[in-house]
C-alpha cells in the first residue's frame, strides 16, 4: 500500500506538470483526488488494516495526498497567470482608435471658447484668473461692494435670495473681494464666472456669464484702464479698433464708465455700402462693457488685509461673456445659446 501510494503521487505530480490548462488540471485532480479515485479510497480503507500496518500506511497514503494537493496548487497558480497574461493580452483595446464608423469629434460651446479667448488676453497682460462661489453672502455680493442698504438691485425682484443673507451672486465682484482679503496688493486679477438674476426675455436669461477684472497697485490710473481695455478690445474685435470711455454710474467705481468699441463692421463710419450701419445702427460705437475707479469705500471693507485706499488705486471692469460673443458672432438672440441645437452649437469651432 505504502509502495502505491509513493508510485500515485509520482504519476500525479508528472501528470499536473503535463496539464497544460486550468480545465486540464482539474481533470487530473479529480482522477487522483476525487472521491472514486484510488488514493482517497486507499485512506478510507486504513481502518479497516491491521492495528500494526495502520500507522505506516496512513503516514505514507496522507503523505501522498498532500504532495498531489500541492503540486496541484502550484501548477494552478502558474496556469492562472499565464492564462491571465493571455487574456490581457488578446483583449488590449486601443481606446484611441477613432471608431468604426468614425464619428466627429465634439467641439467646446461658444460661449466657453468665448471665455477662454477672454481669458486668455488678460493673462497676456499679466493678470490671474480667479474664480469662487457662485452662491454667495449678501456681504460679498453687495455690502462690501458699496451698494447701500435700500439699492434696487438688492430687491428679491432682481435678486435670487437664497435666504435672508445668502444670494446667487448677481456679478463675479464677490470674488474680487475675496481676492482682496486672500492677498496683498498688487494685485492684478480677472473673474469669469456664471451669474444669476430673474430676469428672461430675448436679451436676458436668468443664468448668464461674465468676466471682471481687478487691478490694484501704487499709481493706477484711468489711462490704464484705458489702455488695458484697448489692448481687450483690438484682440477681440480687430486690430484697427478704438475704444471710448462714456460717464455712467456704478455703486462700486467712482468715477464708472461705460466703454465702447468702434464699429468693426462699418470700421466705425457709421455707413455700409451708402446706408447706415446695422450693426452699430449708424452709432459708429459699440457698447461693450463697464467699467470704473474702485471706490475708496470698497477698499475701505478689506483694509485690513493691505488696501489702504491712502495708498493705492484700482480699476475694475466687468463684461458679459454672451454679449461678447454674440456681437463677435452674429448671434441674433441670446437664447440660442441655451438650446443647444447641435445646428446651432457646430457652426461654432
Ligand atoms: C462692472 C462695472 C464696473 C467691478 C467693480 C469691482 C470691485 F470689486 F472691484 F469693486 N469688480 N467689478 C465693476 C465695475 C464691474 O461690471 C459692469
Amino acid at each position: 500500500m505504502i509502495e502505491r501510494a509513493q508510485h500515485l503521487a509520482a504519476e500525479a505530480r508528472d501528470a499536473v506538470h503535463g496539464a497544460s490548462s486550468t480545465a486540464d488540471l482539474e481533470e487530473v485532480r479529480v482522477r487522483y483526488l476525487g472521491r472514486k479515485a484510488e488514493l482517497p479510497q486507499m485512506l478510507r480503507q486504513v481502518s479497516q488494516l491491521p492495528a500494526e500496518e495502520r500507522g505506516g500506511a496512513g503516514q505514507a497514503l496522507n503523505e501522498a495526498r498532500r504532495a498531489i494537493e500541492s503540486a496541484v496548487a502550484g501548477r494552478a497558480a502558474e496556469l492562472e497567470e499565464a492564462e491571465l497574461v493571455a487574456r490581457l493580452e488578446r483583449d488590449r483595446i486601443d481606446v484611441t482608435l477613432p471608431g468604426d464608423p468614425v464619428r466627429e469629434l465634439g467641439r467646446l460651446h461658444l460661449i466657453t471658447q468665448t471665455r477662454r479667448e477672454i481669458e486668455d488676453v488678460f493673462l497676456g497682460l499679466g493678470f490671474d484668473v480667479a474664480e469662487g462661489p457662485e452662491v454667495d453672502l449678501v456681504h460679498y455680493n453687495f455690502d462690501a461692494l458699496n451698494h447701500a442698504p435700500g439699492h434696487p438691485a438688492r430687491a428679491w425682484t432682481d435678486t435670487f435670495y437664497v435666504s435672508e443673507d445668502v444670494v446667487l451672486r448677481t456679478h463675479t465682484s464677490p470674488v474680487q473681494i475675496r481676492a482682496m482679503e486672500a492677498a496683498p496688493p498688487p494685485l492684478y486679477v480677472i473673474v469669469p464666472g456664471r451669474v444669476f438674476r430673474p430676469d428672461s426675455d430675448a436679451t436676458h436669461t436668468p443664468q448668464f456669464h461674465q468676466v471682471e477684472g481687478l487691478a490694484v497697485d501704487e499709481d493706477v490710473t484711468l489711462a490704464d484702464l484705458h489702455g488695458t481695455l484697448l489692448a481687450f478690445a483690438r484682440a477681440t474685435f480687430g486690430d484697427e479698433r478704438e475704444v471710448r470711455l462714456r460717464p455712467h454710474f456704478f455703486p462700486f467705481t467712482e468715477p464708472s464708465v461705460e466703454v465702447d468699441v468702434s464699429c468693426f463692421q462699418c470700421r466705425g463710419t457709421g455707413s455700409v455700402d451708402g446706408g447706415r450701419c446695422p450693426l452699430c445702427k449708424g452709432e459708429r460705437w459699440i457698447e461693450i462693457l463697464g467699467a470704473g475707479m474702485v471706490d475708496p469705500n470698497v477698499f475701505g471693507y478689506v483694509r485690513e488685509y493691505g488696501y489702504d485706499p491712502e495708498r493705492i488705486q484700482g480699476f475694475a471692469f466687468g463684461m458679459g461673456v454672451e454679449r461678447i460673443a454674440m456681437l463677435k458672432h452674429e448671434v441674433p438672440d441670446l437664447r440660442l445659446f441655451y438650446d443647444n441645437d447641435v445646428r446651432f452649437l457646430e457652426q461654432f469651432g
